[in-house]
């Protein structure tokens, strides 16, 4: 009789076939669907972590390159926006948990003049995962703002999203203002968002530069470890 398992290779075209509907569902803005859909994929052992890689964000990427050749507008953005939301929220629990970075409090926000705050929360979820503390000052954030967040939480990171060219050169404002706050010895800084590079943050002094979620979690990993380290040296 022929086994009723599915092979290996049509269990990985079935799952590239719902990865691709819930980017679809993500470019419609279809909420309803999308959820279905993301409680399906988890239901079929996809991994949460590439669900939120290889249809959320491929998904808005799509949508992003639609939204620059005017094929279609800000209220499409928006409603797809909050399905990617709603998808991220299914999503938050089942994301890879490795506590090793339990303990680390990080403070977050998006740039004074930017409103964009998705890829930020995805940044967050995938650190808190991880047992980060992360605290979430939301978006179009002054740097005095950042300067007392890290007076009062006195956070081990200050992590700053910009997706705009006109306001990641903000970045390098609210580092200046840390440094002249003289807490800069006291933090890291690492930043990321569309058009920011690791030059640019060599440029502006920052500690690091992460192009996605999953390596800003690799960075905080190896800013901690050094931290670790140095003191260790320091102390001993
Ligand atoms: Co805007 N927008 N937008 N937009 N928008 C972009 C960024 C744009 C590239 C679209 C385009 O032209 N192709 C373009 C910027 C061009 C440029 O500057 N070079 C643009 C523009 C022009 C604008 C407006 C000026 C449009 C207008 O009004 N005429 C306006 C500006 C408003 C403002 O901020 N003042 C505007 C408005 C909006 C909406 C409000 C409609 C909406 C935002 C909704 C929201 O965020 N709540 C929106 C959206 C959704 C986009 C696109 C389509 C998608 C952005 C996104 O969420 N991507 C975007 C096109 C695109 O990027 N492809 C576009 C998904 C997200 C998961 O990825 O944010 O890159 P991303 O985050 C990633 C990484 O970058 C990284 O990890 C994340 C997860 O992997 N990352 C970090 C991000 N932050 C990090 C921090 C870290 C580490 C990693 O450490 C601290």
């Amino acid at each position: 009789m022929p086994s009723r398992e599915l092979s290996p290779a049509l269990v990985r075209t079935e799952n590239m076939k719902i990865l691709e509907d819930i980017a679809e569902c993500l470019e419609r803005g279809d909420s309803a669907s999308l959820k279905v859909l993301i409680h399906a994929a988890l239901a079929q052992n996809i991994k949460a972590d590439d669900i939120l890689r290889e249809s959320l964000v491929r998904g808005m990427d799509a949508l992003g390159v639609k939204f620059k050749r005017n094929e279609v507008f800000i209220p499409e953005v928006l409603i797809a926006s909050r399905a990617m939301k709603a998808g991220l929220e299914i999503l938050r629990p089942f994301l890879s948990e490795k506590r090793d970075t339990a303990g680390v409090t990080i403070v977050m926000g998006t740039v004074r003049g930017d409103l964009h705050d998705l890829g930020k929360k995805i940044v967050q979820a995938v650190l808190e995962q991880a047992g980060c503390r992360v605290l979430d000052l939301g978006v179009d954030v002054p740097k005095e703002r950042f300067v007392a967040a890290i007076r009062k939480e006195r956070p081990d990171i200050v992590g700053l999203s910009a997706l705009l060219t006109t306001t990641m050169v903000y970045m390098n404002d609210v580092v200046e203002a840390v440094e002249r706050a003289k807490l800069r010895k006291q933090v890291k800084i690492i930043i990321g968002g569309g058009p920011v590079t690791s030059s640019f943050a060599y440029g502006i002094r920052a500690d690091g530069y992460a192009p996605d979620a999953f390596s800003a979690l690799d960075l905080v990993k190896k800013l901690m470890e050094k931290k670790r380290r140095n003191s260790r040296s320091s102390n001993g």
